[in-house]
């Protein structure tokens, strides 16, 4: 480890890393006002127990060959070296392409990976999967599948997602900002690439000092910073869109809409307000727990000035999520706001820092991946439906598609296993897979299931450029520490994986990590930073330290501002080029789950006499999903080693539960261990658990549960959004509660398999994933 200060990147901020005898010291970069606590988790990336040091590969697999196996996740490992495991992938990757062609490799890959434009894990992928013709990939994302899917019939482009009015224009325009998700600090604090500085929290403190005012639509106070003094609506999980059709409602019986924006810049208003005729406040109430009177006030308050209504990404992660963004749409258009400064609609604000930055369209250094000769897609949360059902028709955003058939999947920078939802159900996905080839720093449960395990470095051990689109500036990011043990980039393995296949030159171009790192940056500096006029030092002095400012972005929505200005000359890419409040042609799909307009749906995530409490997965607060879980910040929270689960202190007393206490959850998928915490900050009814803990069913099988930790993915249903978007539903389940009695089973999922604490496995031998010698005692992390 280096003993000066080196500067590096993650999604959750910049940072330098210094060795010492003590370990890793991180301080945060000195140009951000606001630093992550995401950052205490840094100093446990390298030497970890749980670091995997050398390939290994799954006896099944390895002694049986390749095919459908339900010992995955339940076998053992052998460590072996990188030429005999590529020789053997090689030849299981020719065997593959022989009998299925490019189709039958999955691809996708799907995941948050690290920060860094070279190392990018995925891109690595893509880019060695292009080079031999291709493969069956995902399309969407889990954050957001329903606004990728919807907003280009409501508004043409998905841009509003990605790009809405900028903060600096709430900051200085809007005098409400109805937050329909909140606005949480905790998801504010990483962005997909970096940042450097995090301005979220200044940004919103600033809007409330000039006077601005915050309503929180969410069944949890938390979800926006109390510094605000928002008026919290705590509504029932899952009835946002109720809200927001009464709303509407309030604003065309009172004649508060914007005739005038309606007829120049929508379509379908006249049918949309129609629908709104029996939406009223007092429709609402029951459905929402939100009194009428309330809703009345409220609308009439965001008719009185310039309202932003903003839907988090959070928010369309349940079965009919389309809706909630649509309406929230329609209602901004009632308003007629839609493309003035501060006003209008926004989907994800502080669902990442990212979203309301800068927009720069300058491009960044760039890793190449060439074209996808296959374009073989499938909506991302479909993985399970995918593996389980070859050849199966299915329904997607207004076309009927076959799944392939998946024989090999191959993974880098992602942990399904975290992500997905009903982990019972992607465990018999697995298992139905010929080969599964995981590249990963760590034992996530997705290495636990993989046949292949590739070593991967860390973005600790390696150099590269730091850049995001919505950042102020280009990094250096240097290497903090050689590879540890046998470890290798993704790039290394899959050049050497590629030379086995016949792609080698193709793929690497005759470069090495390092040689790419400097083209890409000299590459940049040549062309768009020189055409920009913008200031960048060979890469010779770059590389040590370097940073460069990248110029600034613009802070109205490009889009919307001048199709507002002059619907004719700037029309949205919508079949009527205006907002489609009415599509025909979401409606001519004929999907009674998202038909032709913003539409009420009951919850499916209800409570019921069986499940009597509706749980909010949302993402974590104390790590990036599932990255670092065993890092001091998540560690910290955990109580006796479990996922905190947070209830309301009355819920708790009328089950005669205790803070501190170790709980069982069970839903109609699985079940699972969790430690209570008590709270006010919640609705009475609901809990929350955040993803990201690391599935141990070895530990949920001693406690006689699905998983003894805490990952909440083992109780979320596998169900798309909608035929429209087939997006991930993880956000809300129904769930009981009950106290866990017996022992509770140490956690084995943070311990290299068949080595509980101890660094590693040393020996070149069969080692069980069951760690678990007694089910007393704690474990190295408890
Ligand atoms: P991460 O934990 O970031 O989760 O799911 P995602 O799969 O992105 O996984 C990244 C993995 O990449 C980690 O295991 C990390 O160790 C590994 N990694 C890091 N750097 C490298 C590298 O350089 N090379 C390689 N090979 N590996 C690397 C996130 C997904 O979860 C997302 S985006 C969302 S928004 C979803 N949210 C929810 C939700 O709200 N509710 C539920 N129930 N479920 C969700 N799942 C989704």
């Amino acid at each position: 480890m280096s003993s000066r200060p080196i500067l590096h990147s993650s999604h959750w901020g910049a940072f330098t890393a210094t060795g010492s005898a003590e370990g890793l010291r991180v301080d945060p970069h000195p140009d951000d006002p606001a630093p992550s606590p995401l950052l205490g988790n840094v100093a446990a990336a390298l030497h970890a127990p749980t670091r995997v040091l050398r390939p290994h590969v799954r006896r099944g697999w390895w002694e049986d060959g390749p095919g459908p196996d339900p010992r995955r996740g339940d076998d053992e490992y052998l460590p072996v070296g990188w030429d005999e495991v590529l020789d053997r992938l090689a030849a299981e990757y020719r065997r593959v392409l022989a009998v299925g062609g490019n189709e039958a490799v999955y691809g996708g890959s799907y995941g948050w990976a690290s920060a860094g434009r070279f190392h990018h894990a995925q891109s690595q992928l893509h880019r060695f999967l292009n080079c031999l013709g291709g493969a069956t990939r995902s399309t969407g994302t889990y954050s957001h599948a329903t606004g990728e899917a919807l907003l280009p019939h409501v508004v043409g482009s998905i841009e509003p997602l990605l790009w809405p009015t900028a903060w600096a224009s709430v900051e200085r325009h809007t005098d409400l900002v109805i937050a329909v998700g909140g606005l949480p600090a905790k998801n504010s604090e990483v962005a997909s690439g970096g940042i450097t500085r995090h301005e979220v929290p200044g940004r919103l403190r600033a809007a409330r000092a000039r006077g601005a005012e915050f309503v929180l639509v969410s069944p949890q106070r938390d979800d926006l910073a109390a510094e605000l003094d928002a008026e919290w609506l705590a509504l029932r999980p899952g009835t946002d869109t109720a809200l927001l059709l009464a709303l509407g409602h309030v604003l065309v019986a009172e004649d508060r809409h914007d005739e005038t924006f309606l007829r120049d810049c929508t379509t379908g208003a006249e049918e949309f307000c129609a629908s709104l005729r029996e939406r009223t406040p007092e429709w609402a109430e029951p459905i929402t727990g939100i009194p009428a009177q309330t809703i009345r006030t409220l609308a009439r308050r965001a008719a009185a000035g310039r309202t932003m209504i903003t839907v988090s990404w959070s928010i369309g992660r349940t079965r009919h999520g389309e809706q909630p963004l649509w309406a929230a749409i329609a209602l901004a258009a009632l308003l007629g706001q839609i493309g003035l400064p501060g006003g209008g609609f926004g989907h994800g604000y502080a669902s990442t820092g990212g979203v309301g930055r800068r927009s720069s369209s300058m491009p960044l250094p760039t890793f190449p991946q060439f074209a996808d000769p296959l374009r073989r897609r499938i909506p991302v949360a479909r993985i399970a439906d995918a593996l389980l059902h070859p050849g199966e028709e299915y329904a997607f955003d207004g076309e009927r598609r076959r799944y392939p058939h998946l024989r090999l999947v191959h993974w880098a920078g992602g942990n399904p296993f975290h992500h997905h939802q009903d982990l019972r159900r992607l465990r018999r996905a697995f298992a139905a897979a010929e080969t599964v080839v995981v590249h990963e720093p760590y034992w996530t449960s997705t290495a636990r299931h993989a046949d292949v395990v590739l070593a991967t470095t860390t973005s600790l051990e390696r150099e590269d450029l730091g850049a995001a689109r919505y950042d102020d500036r280009l990094l250096a990011m240097g290497r903090v520490s050689p590879p540890l043990g046998k470890a290798r980039d993704d790039y290394a393995a899959l050049a050497d994986l590629a030379g086995r296949l016949g792609v080698g030159e193709r793929f690497t171009e005759g470069r090495d990590a390092a040689e790419w790192v400097e083209h890409l940056y000299e590459e940049w500096r040549a062309g768009p930073a020189r055409r920009a006029g913008v200031e960048a030092p060979p890469y010779a002095r770059f590389r040590d330290g370097g940073e460069v400012a990248l110029p600034d972005g613009t802070t109205e929505h490009v889009l919307l501002a001048a199709f507002r200005r002059d619907p004719s000359a700037a029309p949205l890419r919508t079949p009527s080029g205006r907002i489609e409040l009415v599509s025909a042609r979401v409606a001519g799909f004929g999907y009674a789950d998202c038909p032709g307009l913003p539409t009420w749906f009951a919850p499916a995530e209800a409570p019921d006499a069986e499940h009597d409490l509706v749980l909010l997965a949302n993402n974590p607060a104390t790590r990036l999903h599932s990255q670092l879980d065993h890092g001091a910040t998540s560690q910290r929270s955990k109580v006796q080693g479990r996922e905190p689960v947070r209830m309301h202190p009355r819920d708790a007393e009328r089950r005669g539960l205790r803070a501190g206490q170790v709980v069982v959850l069970e839903s109609r998928q699985g079940s699972c261990l969790a430690g209570l915490v008590l709270s006010d900050a919640l609705r009475e009814g609901v809990l929350q658990m955040s993803t990201g803990a690391w599935f141990d069913p070895v530990a949920g099988a001693a406690a006689g549960v699905d998983c003894g930790h805490g990952n909440v993915n083992v109780l979320t249903a596998d169900v798309g959004t909608s035929a429209l978007a087939q997006g991930c539903t993880g956000q809300h389940v129904a769930v009981r509660v009950r106290a866990h009695t017996g022992p509770v089973p140490p956690v084995t999922v943070f311990a290299a398999p068949g080595a509980v604490g101890a660094e590693g496995v040393s020996s070149p031998a069969w080692v069980p994933l069951r760690t678990i010698r007694s089910t007393e005692g704690e474990s190295h992390y408890s």
